[in-house]
């Protein structure tokens, strides 16, 4: 069989409901992920790795060495004084240092992070009832706008958004009994993935209040005085660095996102001109601004891609949107699988540097997993498995017609 990528899977550690040999029964040969149980802004130890690392390519009950390897990590976050500029950043940053060069050691070189300030990804609804039953994440834009004026209550909030966006906004909020205030609220404020800690609404307008002064432009320079330092010590060691767009890929409460599109990408890559300094190219985060021709910027930016998330959603109006099946919604996942395989077979005759991780990102719940308790919202097994089946046929069908 011939394949393009290596077919990947998030695990969230020893506290995920998936195990090793779910991720195995999957096909995936390779592990993404993060010692989600350190603090960010701490050094990741040797010692911590290494134990995160037996425990995933090492099969204690039977003896023997799983065929999984620890392929990626997802994520080494980026302390918020980094973001921020803050005098302290160099302090995190050169434990940032630290936590590569101790992960390059133990032979793990492909890292992923992000430069939101404050959130990770942000959805409104994740149980999303789909026509069958299962069960999606939602981004809503008027939901946001409802958390933002009425439950956030940010200041001089009412003169970003339009007299029609506001109507719409309190009719919705007027409609929503407590319970439902409250899950949104916990919802839009569920904190850096894999932590299960839930933002406070006190602490959150406190981090709010440090990006007063922070744009777009302040937020860039920022990104670029953290690749100065880190790329190049990436690059001694053979490490590859790879941001995660934003997600949704557009500014919410005021805060901005500088990772959303073609611009920032390449913005991204000519910070430090490096093998080292690279994208994850994420479709679904990408995916929501039409504008965002995925399979051109593949073909422009391919070479600087290191990490690949394969999901779909499809478009609403006004900005909202769902996550859709891997292979339907607005999104042509043909045409992304057919550039990304062209990228990997440039790389296979140059021979550079072809192995390319890919998972799919998020997958609906459903069958027996919507009975099931799951902690982490779209990360459940069964949409994963069904996810990673989809493109894996689609993945092996293009690379064949190739050939
Ligand atoms: C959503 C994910 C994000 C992403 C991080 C990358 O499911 O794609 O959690 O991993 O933002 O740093």
């Amino acid at each position: 069989m011939s394949v393009s990528f290596l077919q990947t899977w998030r695990w969230y550690g020893p506290s995920d409901v998936v195990s090793l040999d779910d991720i195995l029964q999957a096909g995936a040969k390779g592990v993404v992920t993060a010692l989600h149980h350190i603090p960010v802004g701490d050094v990741w130890t040797i010692e911590e790795i290494k134990k995160r690392k037996k425990l995933i390519e090492w099969d204690e009950t039977r003896g023997k060495s799983r065929n999984l390897k620890w392929s990626v990590v997802e994520s080494v976050n980026i302390h918020e004084s980094i973001k921020q500029g803050m005098p302290e950043r160099d302090i995190f940053i050169d434990r940032y240092i630290q936590t590569l060069e101790n992960l390059a050691d133990c032979g793990i070189k492909t890292i992923c992070y992000n430069f939101m300030p404050i959130l990770d990804w942000t959805r409104t609804d994740l149980a999303y009832e789909l026509e069958d039953g299962s069960k999606a994440l939602r981004f809503d834009v008027i939901d946001l706008v409802v958390f933002d004026l009425f439950i956030l209550k940010r200041e001089g909030v009412e003169k970003e958004y339009s007299s029609e966006v506001i109507e719409k906004a309190t009719e919705r909020f007027a409609s929503l009994n407590v319970d439902e205030k409250e899950l949104l609220q916990n919802n839009i404020l569920a904190g850096v993935p894999g932590t299960g800690e839930v933002i406070k609404l006190e602490d959150f307008r406190k981090q709010l209040a440090k990006y007063k002064h922070i744009d777009a432009q302040v937020l860039k320079e920022n990104l670029k005085y953290f690749l100065g330092r880190v790329i190049p010590e990436a690059e001694k060691r053979g490490a590859k660095m790879c941001c995660h767009p934003d997600d949704p890929p557009y500014s919410i409460f005021g805060l901005p996102r500088i990772i959303s599109n073609e611009a920032d990408l390449d913005y991204l890559t000519s910070c430090v001109d490096s093998p080292s300094n690279g994208i994850t190219f994420c479709t679904g985060s990408l995916g929501p601004i039409a504008s965002n021709d995925l399979p051109a910027m593949i073909k422009r930016l391919g070479h600087n891609i290191h990490f690949v998330h394969l999901r779909n959603v499809q478009r609403q109006k006004d900005g909202s949107f769902y996550e859709d099946e891997h292979l339907g919604g607005s999104i042509d996942m043909y045409a992304v699988m057919l550039a990304l395989i062209k990228e990997v077979k440039m790389r296979k005759q140059k021979e550079v540097d072809f192995v390319l991780p890919m998972r799919p990102d998020h997958g609906h719940q459903m069958l027996d997993d919507l009975n099931k308790q799951l902690p982490f919202a779209g990360y459940s097994a069964i949409g994963r498995l069904k996810g990673l089946a989809e493109l894996r046929g689609l993945e092996m069908g293009i690379t064949n017609s190739l050939e």
